[in-house]
C-alpha cells in the first residue's frame, strides 16, 4: 500500500510545535509593518459549526500569507460570551449561565485548536469575564461623563406571563416567544448611547470604505436613513368638538402641530392629516373621548417592532379636529390618530397624500378619503390611481402654481415658499435612533450606576469597578434574577452614604462586540486599552464575518470608535478598513412526512445512507425524502459536526474543501464527496513531496520554471483579493504540471514553492512536507515566494499559418524570431506541404510574432 500522509500524527506534532514556539504571537514592538486580521468572534453556543470553520479558515489564509510576506500579524480569537442563549439554557436545563458558557468555551477552543489556526491565543478574551466587562464599565462611565449616554423613558415589549422584557425578535405575531402571552407595551427608564450625534459622520464615512462590499455600505446607508424635507406647522381650525364658541386653544388644545414631509411637492394632493397615538394632541383629544381613548390604547398595545407596523392594517380614528392647508386657507384637512404614524420619527405627525404614498393610499381607501394625483409620469399623464401609489418622478398636475414643474423642482419651490412665508423650514431627518442599551437581563455587563433617593443617578466611582455580576442566582422564577438577589443591589450611595440601589439592568451584548477588537490590540489590567499600542494595530486591515452582522454590529463598532475619538481616547474613526462577508454553508435536507397537518420529521446527515439520487435511514433502511439544499440549521437538522470530519479526513482536507468549492462570498454546499476530493489532493501533494524529497541533479527546465512563477504571481494576487477558490484551482493545475514533469532541479524548486503556496490553506501538510524535503526552519516562518518578473513574460508566441488566407495550422516560436526562421517553420507544416503539393509559393507575408500567410 502507498504510504500515506498521516494527518493525525502530523496535526498533533505541528500544532504542539507552533504552540511551544509561540509562532503566532503578535509582537506590539515589532518594527515590521502591521497587519490586523480578524474574524467575527463566535458566540459560545456549545460547538463550532462548519460556518465558523469556513469563516476562520479564510481569515487564517490571509493571516498566514501576510505573516510570510513579512508583516507582523495580529490574528486573535475570543468569545462573545454574554447573551440570551445562556439564560435560556439556564431556564431549560437548570444549569448556571456562567458554567454553561465557560464549559462551551473550553469545548470550542479545543475544536478550533484542532483546525490549526494561526491564532495568538495569548490574547484570548471572553466578554463575560470581569477583566473584560469591568473595562467596558469604565468606558461606559467615560461616555456618560462626555454626555454621550443618557436616560429616557422608552417603550419596551413586556411579557406579562414571563414577567420580562422581550427583544423585538422574541415577539412573534404579537405574542411572547416562550409564554405565548399577548405582549404589552410598557414604558421603562432606560439608558441610551447617542449614536444619532454621529449620524452624518457615520454616513459620510461610508464613502471612504472602498474595501467594503458595496451591498453592506448600502445597508448601512439605508439604516441611517437620511431624508431631507420640510417641517411645517399645521394650524388647527376651530373644531366642532370644542363646543360652541370655543377655540381649540380655549379647550386646552394647542394651536397646531408640526409635520415632517419628504414630499412637499405633493401638498395639493393632501387629503388628511395624521398623528401618532402617543402624540400629545392625541392624548388631549382622548381625554374627553372614551372611544378615541380606547383606540389609542389599542395602538399602544402590541409590540414595538417597526416591521409589524409596515405590514399591519392601517387603522385610524377621526379626532373631529381639522387643520388649515398651508397653501390655501380655504382647504381643511381632517386630523386622524393613525396606527402607522410613529411618535419617534420626524415630529410624530404627517399629512397624507394617498396618490403618492402606499400607506396613505391604503388608509384613504379604508376611510373613503379623496385620492388626487398630483405627479404624473411622462406617458401616463393623468391616469387614475388604482391600488398602487405612484412614487416615481414626473411633472406636477392639479397643483395650481406648481403645474408643469418637475416634482423635484416643485419640492424646492414649496420649501422656498414655506421659508419665505415663515410657516416651515427645510430639515434633515435620520431614521437612525439612539441606541437603547438597557436590557432587563441577567447575563450581561452590569450597568455601573447607583440610584439614590437623595442624589439621584450616581455613577459607580471608577475605583469601585468592576461591578461584578453575582453568580449566586437562580432561574426558577421568571424575571431578572438581579432584581430579586437578596443583597447585590443594596449598596450605600457613593455620594451621600445613605442606602441606595444598584441599577439591575445590564448592557446590550452588542456593546461587548463594539470594542473587542480594541481590547485584542491592547489589554492592560488597569485601563480598557493603551491608546498608543491600540493605534499601532488599528484599524483592522481585514475583517471577515457573516452578512447578518452587516448592519448593527458594524454600525455600533463604527460609532464606538468615533465616540472614543471624540473623547480623546483613541484616534481611529473607522474600525475596519477592509470587510469581507462570506457566504453560508448549506446542506441537503432529509425528511419523512408525518401526516396531515404535522410538520415533517427531519433527519441529520449522519443518520442517512446516501445512494444515487435517493437516501435511506440507517436505522430502518427505508427511504427518506431528499430535500432542498439550504442553510444549515438546527430545526431542519441538516447540520454537520466538523469534529467527525476533521478526525476522519484531517484538518487540512477540511480547510482545503471549505475554500475550494465556491467563491467565498457565495454559499458553499457541504458534501462528503467534496471533502473526500480534498483529502485525495492532500495525499497527492504528499506523494509529490516524497518523490522530490532528495536534492536532484540535472539542468533547469525553463518552461516549468515559468509555470511555477506564474502560479506564484497568480496565487499571491488571488489571496490578496480573497479569491481563495481561484488560488486553489491554480494549485491543482500546478500540482498536475509538477507530477507530469521530469525529475530535476526545476521540479524540486517547483515543489518547494508549491508547498509554500499550499501552506496557508493546508499548513500541517506543508510543514510535514517541508521537513521531509530537508528545508530549514518551519514553513510558517519561511518568506513568501516571490515571482521572478523575467519568468512572467511570455517568451513564446503562437504563429498562425495561412495559405491564400485560409488557416492551415500553427506553431510556437520564440518571441521576436526573424522572418526567415518563421518562413521556414511555416513551410515545413504538414498542412502547408499538403496544400502546396510541391508548388513554389508566389509570395510569403510575415507578420512578426503572429502570422505567416503564403500566397500560392
Ligand atoms: C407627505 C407625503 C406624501 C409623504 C407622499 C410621502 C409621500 P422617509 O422618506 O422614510 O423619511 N412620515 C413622516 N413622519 C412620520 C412618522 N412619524 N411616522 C410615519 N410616517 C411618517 O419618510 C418620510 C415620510 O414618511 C414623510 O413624507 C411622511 O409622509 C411620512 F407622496 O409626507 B410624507
Ligand atoms: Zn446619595
Amino acid at each position: 500500500m502507498m504510504p500515506r500522509f498521516d494527518h493525525q500524527a502530523a496535526e498533533a506534532r505541528w500544532q504542539a510545535l507552533w504552540d511551544e514556539r509561540q509562532s503566532f504571537a503578535a509582537d506590539d514592538n515589532s518594527d515590521k509593518p502591521k497587519a490586523y486580521v480578524l474574524e467575527m468572534f463566535p458566540y459560545p453556543s456549545g460547538r463550532i459549526h462548519v460556518g465558523h470553520v469556513r469563516n476562520y479558515t479564510m481569515g487564517d489564509v490571509v493571516a498566514r500569507t501576510r505573516r510570510a510576506q513579512g508583516f507582523e500579524v495580529l490574528h486573535p480569537m475570543g468569545w462573545d460570551a454574554f447573551g440570551m442563549p445562556a439564560e435560556n439554557a439556564a431556564m431549560e436545563k437548570g444549569v448556571h449561565p456562567g458554567g454553561w458558557t465557560r464549559a462551551n468555551i473550553v469545548a470550542m477552543r479545543t475544536q478550533l485548536k484542532r483546525l490549526g489556526f494561526a491564532l495568538d491565543w495569548s490574547r484570548e478574551l471572553a466578554t463575560c469575564e470581569p477583566d473584560y466587562y469591568g473595562q467596558e464599565q469604565a468606558l461606559f462611565l467615560d461616555l456618560l461623563a462626555a454626555g454621550l449616554v443618557y436616560r429616557k423613558e422608552s417603550a419596551v415589549n413586556w411579557d406579562p406571563v414571563d414577567m420580562t422584557v422581550l427583544a423585538n425578535e422574541q415577539v412573534i405575531d404579537g405574542r411572547g416567544w416562550r409564554s405565548g402571552a399577548l405582549v404589552e407595551r410598557r414604558k421603562l427608564s432606560q439608558w441610551f448611547l447617542k449614536i444619532t450625534d454621529f449620524a452624518e459622520d457615520l454616513l459620510d464615512g461610508l464613502k471612504g470604505l472602498d474595501h467594503w462590499p458595496e451591498k453592506v455600505r448600502l445597508m448601512q446607508e439605508n439604516w441611517i436613513g437620511k431624508s431631507t424635507g420640510l417641517k411645517f406647522t399645521f394650524r388647527l381650525s376651530p373644531s366642532p368638538l370644542a363646543g360652541e364658541g370655543d377655540s381649540p386653544q380655549a379647550s386646552g388644545v394647542r394651536g397646531g402641530f408640526d409635520v415632517f414631509t419628504t414630499r412637499p411637492d405633493t401638498l395639493f394632493g393632501a387629503s388628511f392629516a395624521a398623528i401618532a397615538a402617543d402624540h400629545p394632541l392625541a392624548r388631549q383629544c382622548a381625554e374627553g373621548n372614551p372611544a378615541l381613548a380606547e383606540f389609542v390604547a389599542q395602538c399602544q398595545a402590541g409590540g414595538t417592532a417597526a416591521a409589524d407596523i409596515e405590514t399591519q392594517e392601517k387603522l385610524g380614528f377621526d379626532t373631529g379636529l381639522s387643520v388649515v392647508h398651508p397653501l390655501d386657507p380655504n382647504i381643511r384637512l381632517a386630523v386622524f390618530v393613525a396606527n402607522f404614524v410613529l411618535m419617534d420619527y420626524g415630529t410624530g405627525a404627517l399629512f397624507g397624500c394617498p396618490a403618492h404614498d402606499q400607506r396613505d393610499l391604503e388608509f384613504a381607501r379604508k376611510y373613503q378619503l379623496p385620492v388626487l394625483r398630483v405627479v404624473a409620469a411622462e406617458c401616463e399623464e393623468d391616469a387614475p390611481i388604482g391600488d398602487e401609489a405612484y412614487t416615481g418622478p414626473g411633472r406636477m398636475v392639479h397643483s395650481r402654481w406648481l403645474d408643469g414643474m418637475t416634482a423635484e423642482d416643485a419640492r424646492a419651490a414649496v420649501i422656498a415658499r414655506a421659508q419665505a412665508e415663515g410657516w416651515g423650514e427645510a430639515v434633515t431627518q435620520y431614521r437612525l435612533r439612539d441606541w437603547g442599551v438597557s436590557r432587563q437581563r441577567y447575563w450581561g455587563t452590569p450597568i455601573p450606576i447607583i440610584h439614590c433617593e437623595i442624589c439621584g443617578v450616581v455613577p459607580v466611582p471608577k475605583k469601585h469597578l468592576p461591578v461584578i455580576l453575582p453568580e449566586d442566582v437562580t432561574f426558577d422564577i421568571p424575571g431578572n434574577p438581579l432584581d430579586r438577589h437578596p443583597t447585590w443591589k443594596h449598596v450605600d450611595c457613593p455620594q451621600c452614604g445613605k442606602p441606595a440601589r444598584r441599577e439591575t439592568d445590564t448592557l446590550d451584548t452588542f456593546t461587548n462586540s463594539s470594542w473587542y477588537f480594541i481590547r485584542f490590540a491592547s489589554a492592560p489590567d488597569d485601563r480598557p486599552f493603551d491608546p498608543a499600542v491600540a493605534a499601532k494595530w488599528l484599524p483592522v486591515g481585514q475583517y471577515i464575518g457573516g452578512v447578518e452582522h452587516a448592519i448593527l454590529h458594524l454600525l455600533y463598532s463604527r460609532f464606538w470608535t468615533r465616540a472614543l475619538q471624540r473623547i480623546g481616547m483613541l484616534d481611529v474613526a473607522e474600525p475596519f478598513a477592509g470587510l469581507f462577508t462570506q457566504g453560508m454553508v448549506t446542506h441537503e435536507t432529509y425528511s419523512r412526512p408525518q401526516g396531515e397537518g404535522l410538520p415533517p420529521l427531519w433527519f441529520a446527515p449522519d443518520e442517512i445512507e446516501r445512494s444515487g439520487s435517493g437516501a435511506t435511514l440507517k436505522t430502518d433502511g427505508a427511504a427518506v425524502e431528499v430535500g432542498r439544499v439550504i442553510k444549515m440549521s438546527k430545526s431542519k437538522k441538516n447540520v454537520v459536526n466538523p469534529d467527525a470530519t476533521v478526525a476522519r479526513y484531517g484538518a487540512d482536507a477540511v480547510r482545503w474543501f471549505v475554500l475550494s468549492d465556491s467563491p467565498p462570498e457565495r454559499d458553499l454546499v457541504w458534501s462528503e464527496a467534496g471533502i473526500d476530493g480534498a483529502w485525495r489532493f492532500v495525499q497527492r501533494v504528499w506523494r509529490l513531496a516524497e518523490d522530490n524529497a532528495a536534492a536532484s541533479e540535472g539542468v533547469p527546465e525553463p518552461k516549468l520554471d515559468r509555470a511555477v512563477h506564474r502560479t506564484i504571481a497568480a496565487v499571491t494576487s488571488d489571496i490578496d483579493r480573497l479569491q481563495f477558490n481561484k488560488a486553489i484551482a491554480r494549485l491543482y493545475e500546478l500540482v498536475a504540471t509538477l507530477e507530469r514533469s521530469a525529475a530535476g532541479p526545476s521540479r524540486r524548486a517547483g515543489v518547494i514553492s508549491c508547498l509554500q503556496l499550499v501552506a496557508p490553506m493546508a499548513p500541517h501538510l506543508a510543514e510535514e512536507a517541508w521537513a521531509l524535503l530537508g528545508q530549514t526552519g518551519l514553513i510558517c516562518d519561511a518568506a513568501w515566494p516571490v515571482a521572478d518578473p523575467a519568468l512572467l513574460v511570455d517568451d513564446e508566441v503562437t504563429i498562425a499559418v495561412q495559405v491564400n488566407g485560409k488557416l492551415k495550422g500553427d506553431f510556437t516560436a520564440a518571441k521576436g524570431s526573424d522572418k526567415a526562421a518563421l518562413e521556414a517553420a511555416a513551410l515545413a507544416l504538414p498542412g502547408v506541404l499538403r496544400t502546396l503539393d510541391g508548388a513554389a509559393p508566389k509570395k510569403i507575408i510575415v507578420v512578426p510574432d503572429r502570422l505567416v500567410n503564403i500566397v500560392a
